[in-house]
């Protein structure tokens, strides 16, 4: 065979061929037209496939290797450029036509505001469903600059449509005053600055229920994802980040959904995001899908 597609850097690694054949789909969202600093988002699905053939297929951390799970890599979903309020409707109608199928979500970003269609249709289908959202940024703005769709908003929506309580953000440095307060008086977990220590006291008291995971890859510290909207100094290393993936893995959660999401490849030419994110995405796929 002089072509093969599963390795051509187009689609993720190994990817199978047919959605038939899968029982995860990985669909990018490229959307940055809400971002409040530096777009580019919009080119982190394509880019984190393509580092993803730098990889081993093997996870050395887990004892599983990518051709022991079937996912099908469907490639980035369609959306029109600049109208924000019809990509998420088209997000939505996409995951819910994938719950359906009771297929696995796993998301590649785009802008954090993708997350909250996901969201919705995750909830219709999960009502007993928690958020566990690992990002710099607390994402509890009702608006930015009088805009409610904001990539500054999405998990402010989920509060109020899934309850504060079930929400549980950790790693987070930065926002605005109201924000945190509003984490503190609501009833959602807010874990500041630290990931794995808190999620691993956090993570007993959800097992057994259905947990939807976004990782915003601004959570690292800007030294290891440079490649991102809205870096923000002060972060985790991409150690400690996979080292949460693998504790959530080895939980007793269900997790039902997962994406990465705010690669923005052009703030990065050492493509050290791309290839941090692709190695996020395998953990992913190999600690949350069956
Ligand atoms: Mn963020």
């Amino acid at each position: 065979m002089l072509f093969d597609e599963s390795y051509s850097g187009k689609v993720f690694i190994m990817s199978r061929a047919t959605e038939e054949e899968a029982d995860t789909i990985i669909y990018g969202m490229p959307m940055d037209w809400t971002v409040s600093f530096r777009p580019g988002s919009r080119f982190g699905p394509s880019r984190i496939r393509e580092a993803s053939i730098g990889l081993e297929e093997y996870s050395p951390y887990l004892d599983r290797h990518l051709e022991e799970i079937r996912y099908h890599d469907a490639g980035d979903i369609m959306l029109p450029f600049g109208n924000a309020q019809r990509s998420i409707d088209m997000i939505e109608g996409y995951i819910d036509q994938l719950v359906e199928k009771n297929k696995f979500p796993l998301g590649l970003g785009g802008e954090h505001l993708v997350t909250w269609p996901v969201l919705k249709a995750m909830y219709r289908k999960y009502p007993n469903m928690a958020v566990i959202h690992i990002d710099a940024h607390a994402d509890l703005r009702e608006e930015y600059e009088g805009e409610p769709l904001s990539h500054s908003t999405p998990i402010r929506k989920a509060c109020e449509l899934i309850g504060p309580e079930n929400i549980y953000s950790f790693g987070i440095r930065s926002g605005m005053r109201e924000e945190f307060t509003y984490a503190e008086q609501s009833g959602m977990h807010m874990s500041r600055y630290e990931v794995l220590e808190p999620l691993q006291e956090i993570l007993p008291t959800l097992s057994g229920r259905p947990v939807y995971v976004t990782i915003d890859i601004d959570v690292l510290d800007p030294a290891f994802a440079p490649g991102t909207g809205t870096a923000e100094a002060g972060g985790i290393s991409s150690k400690e980040l996979l080292g949460a993936i693998h504790a959530i893995a080895g939980s007793e959660v269900d997790v039902v959904g997962a994406d990465l999401v705010e690669v923005a490849p052009a703030y990065d030419p050492t493509e050290r995001t791309q290839i941090a994110a692709s190695k996020f995405v395998r953990e992913m796929l190999l600690g949350f899908t069956k």
